[in-house]
């Protein structure tokens, strides 16, 4: 017998949890341990509440939710994702995981289906790296791949530090669940890109990510006037920021499969008749094979090095802030995946996923597989972010079929 999630159950939650945070066009802001993103796992609390799964957290706010199983010392399943969003975010990045993985022990709790392993319904802290940096974060830390005390330390843009904001929604340094001990984790997601809408297939089988490393670039020259200096007399770095700007997009194109955003670029003071004293600006390079990712980021620092030559005027300063290693997913668990959607007939198609997620840093402690569904026109970290309620019951579903299939046995 196959059995199925609410669909309906699991949409309204879906807009009743985009209540919280909403901005214009139908988008979510909900940043990492703001207020919002505390009303919005405090929605989750109440959901989970209700039905008697208990929760435990640990010392970064990563929530675990339990639905018991018979054998208290089997390896859990751990299904799950984030809640926290982009400034000018959607709907269902991150959410659409856990609300489909709370949905799915719902639906265990409805049919009374007595599971030999317990199943975990986890909500990491900061995955999108937006408010403080690096991304993945939570996740990062419960797999030990992250310091607690280095990201603690993280700050935004005001100076306030993770470890404030947790302190004042009341975490406490609670014994944390060891990820390391769970049989695997699944990740239900959007996938963010067009590639399951083109091919016009419901489920994507994520085998693995691309690799990501991000950089804070700083260059340094001299406020002054806009009026009575002359152009030659200047320190002023933006010219240079134009000649980085084309490395940074030369790098990015130098193949199809390669990725470069320069997502952030601040002036200072940022006055319209001041020459820029400082020009900060960060980069994201990705690509899903190492190698070329290591080539990248080669080609990256001996074009700053070049530049800083050719611009002896203006400071050049180069940060890696971040590297997130390219990753594989677990190959039963992606032929679980496959299987399970054949089996309910729905398309589905093998893919690496373009965007991180809190499933690479899983996937290196415990097996691990993403299960994707399409997202309207591919967009998404944009408030237009859409995935149909079909495609959110097909995903949810796949996801059930493998939570079954790895916690009603031991083996
Ligand atoms: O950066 C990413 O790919 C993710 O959205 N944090
Ligand atoms: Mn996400
Ligand atoms: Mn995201």
């Amino acid at each position: 017998m196959q059995h199925r999630i609410d669909g309906e159950r699991l949409w309204a939650r879906l807009l009743a949890m985009a209540q919280i945070g909403p901005i214009p066009g139908d988008g979510s802001c909900r940043l990492t341990l703001s207020d919002e993103d505390e009303a919005g796992r405090a929605l989750l609390v109440s959901w989970c509440a209700a039905r008697g799964f208990a929760l435990r957290r640990d010392a970064i706010g990563n929530l675990f939710f339990r639905r018991q199983g018979r054998d208290a010392d089997a390896s859990p399943v751990l299904v799950g994702s984030h809640l926290d969003t982009q400034p000018t975010g959607g709907r269902f990045d991150g959410v659409l995981g856990v609300l489909a993985g709370l949905e799915v022990l719902e639906t265990l709790a409805d049919l009374g289906l007595e599971t030999e392993r317990s199943v975990d319904l986890c909500v990491w802290t900061n995955e999108e790296g937006s408010r403080f940096q690096p991304a993945m974060m939570g996740s990062g830390v419960a797999c030990g791949i992250l310091p607690l005390e280095q990201v603690l330390a993280a700050s935004d843009a005001d100076g306030v530090r993770v470890a404030d904001e947790l302190v004042r929604h009341g975490y406490d340094r609670e014994p944390a669940p060891d990820v390391g001990l769970a049989d695997c984790y699944l990740e239900l997601h959007i996938e963010q890109g067009p590639i399951l809408e083109n091919t016009g297939k419901t489920i994507g089988v994520v085998t693995g990510g691309q690799g990501i490393r991000w950089y804070e670039i700083a260059l340094h020259g001299e406020e002054t006037h806009a009026g009575p200096v002359p152009m030659a007399l200047r320190k002023d770095p933006v010219p240079l920021l134009a000649r980085m700007i084309d490395l940074v997009h030369a790098i990015g194109g130098r193949d199809p499969q390669a990725r470069c955003t320069i997502g952030q670029v601040r002036t200072h003071p940022g006055s319209i008749n001041v020459v820029p004293g400082r020009i900060e600006m960060t980069v994201d390079l990705r690509h899903p094979d190492e190698a070329e990712l290591d080539a990248m980021h080669d080609a990256l620092m001996r074009g700053c090095r070049d530049l800083a030559s050719s611009h002896p005027s203006i400071g050049l300063d180069v940060q890696l802030r971040w590297h997130s290693p390219v990753v594989r997913f677990d190959p039963s668990l992606a032929k679980l995946v496959r299987q399970s959607a054949e089996r309910m007939g729905i398309a589905a198609h093998d893919m690496v996923s373009g965007a991180g997620h809190d499933a690479f840093h899983l996937a290196r402690r415990v097996p691990t597989v993403m299960i994707f569904v399409p997202c309207r026109d591919g967009v998404s970290h944009n408030p237009r972010e859409y995935a149909s309620p079909e495609h959110v019951a097909a995903g949810a579903n796949v996801l059930l079929s493998v939570v079954l299939e790895r916690a009603m046995s031991r083996g």
